[in-house]
């Protein structure tokens, strides 16, 4: 089978080292930042041939970019250098509950991606086009994008992340937009509580979420530190979290929606896919940025067949 192909913008980013917030900071440590290219990540780190599709700008940024998501074992060949937009920017502004987000990424090269990204090569012998609700959030031409790309005669399958930004859209336009393209999905993670906030305070169980959203034929539902339930055709698995020293929680979607991907890809086992998801998610859940580094294959190995009461 070909890679899973993961389309979507990459920005560099910044945050403040020692954590501080914005108004007080004085050192900023560089990093990159993009949902797609951390599943990308993910999946090479799992052993699964990825390849990231995106644009960048023709700056310093967009060749870090370029060269963090390289050296990581992910495909670039598929990245369009754009010499009339820059890369884009994300600062991060930890507070005491939360880290808030400042984009920097209108007129972005990434933003202009549209419709023909998919004619390219690099998307065509795609086994899986891994997209999200960050796309559509950019700008038409990117919303038109993922809405051709889950066009019903596709030749790949599509698994979407919802990966809803309030800092991006309202509410309101995202909830109405991404109801429709999930439900074009073959595969769809989502949060529970990023449901409720999308489409209604209803939605407190999994099986809320699939009643809302019956047609893909896998569904996730991430009930945050507790749980996980896939849907898969006509069953349903839960496993729960493991316990994590959470340092900083950015990525960790991301990370469980590579160790889902490659569970599911390599072992056809919704609970294995599960255990993969929350074990490569807690990777990201103990380090600041949005990539961590995983447990050895031993004992990632020893955790995916140990009995449900050594799991947990
Ligand atoms: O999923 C983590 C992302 O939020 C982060 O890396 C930046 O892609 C990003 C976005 O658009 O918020």
């Amino acid at each position: 089978p070909g890679p899973v192909v993961c389309i979507g913008e990459t920005m560099a980013a910044l945050a403040p080292d020692p954590v501080a917030p914005l108004d007080t900071a004085e050192l900023l440590r560089l990093d990159i930042a993009g949902a797609e290219s951390n599943v990308a990540m993910y999946l090479a780190d799992h052993g699964v041939p990825a390849r990231w599709v995106s644009a960048l700008g023709d700056d310093p940024f967009g060749r870090r970019v370029r060269e963090r998501i390289a050296a990581s074992g992910v495909d670039v060949s598929g990245v369009r250098t754009d010499p009339a937009r820059p890369t884009g920017l994300l600062v991060k502004n930890p507070g005491t509950d939360s880290t808030g987000v400042h984009y920097y990424r209108t007129g972005s090269a990434a933003s202009a991606l549209g419709p023909p990204a998919l004619d390219d090569p690099a998307v065509r012998d795609a086994a899986l086009v891994h997209l999200t609700g960050i796309t559509p959030a950019l700008s038409a031409s990117c919303r038109a994008l993922v809405d051709r790309a889950l066009r019903p005669e596709r030749p790949y399958a599509v698994s979407f992340d919802v990966n809803h930004r309030p800092a991006l859209w309202g509410d309101e336009p995202a909830a109405e937009i991404l109801l429709p393209l999930a439900a074009r999905a073959d595969l769809v993670l989502v949060g529970l509580d990023e449901a409720q906030v999308l489409w209604g305070p209803a939605l407190t169980s999994a099986d809320a979420v699939r009643a809302l959203l019956p047609q893909p034929r896998v569904l996730v539902v991430k009930d945050g530190a507790r749980a996980a339930t896939a849907y898969v055709g006509q069953g349903t698995y839960t496993v729960p979290a493991p316990k994590v020293r959470v340092v900083e929680p950015v990525g960790a979607g991301d990370a469980f929606a590579g160790g889902f991907l490659a569970g599911l890809l390599r072992y056809d086992d919704p609970v294995r896919a599960l255990r993969l998801g929350h074990l490569t998610a807690a990777s990201a859940l103990r380090v600041p940025a949005d990539h961590g580094p995983l447990p050895p294959p031993d004992r990632v190995r020893e955790l995916l067949s140990a009995d449900d009461s050594t799991w947990n």
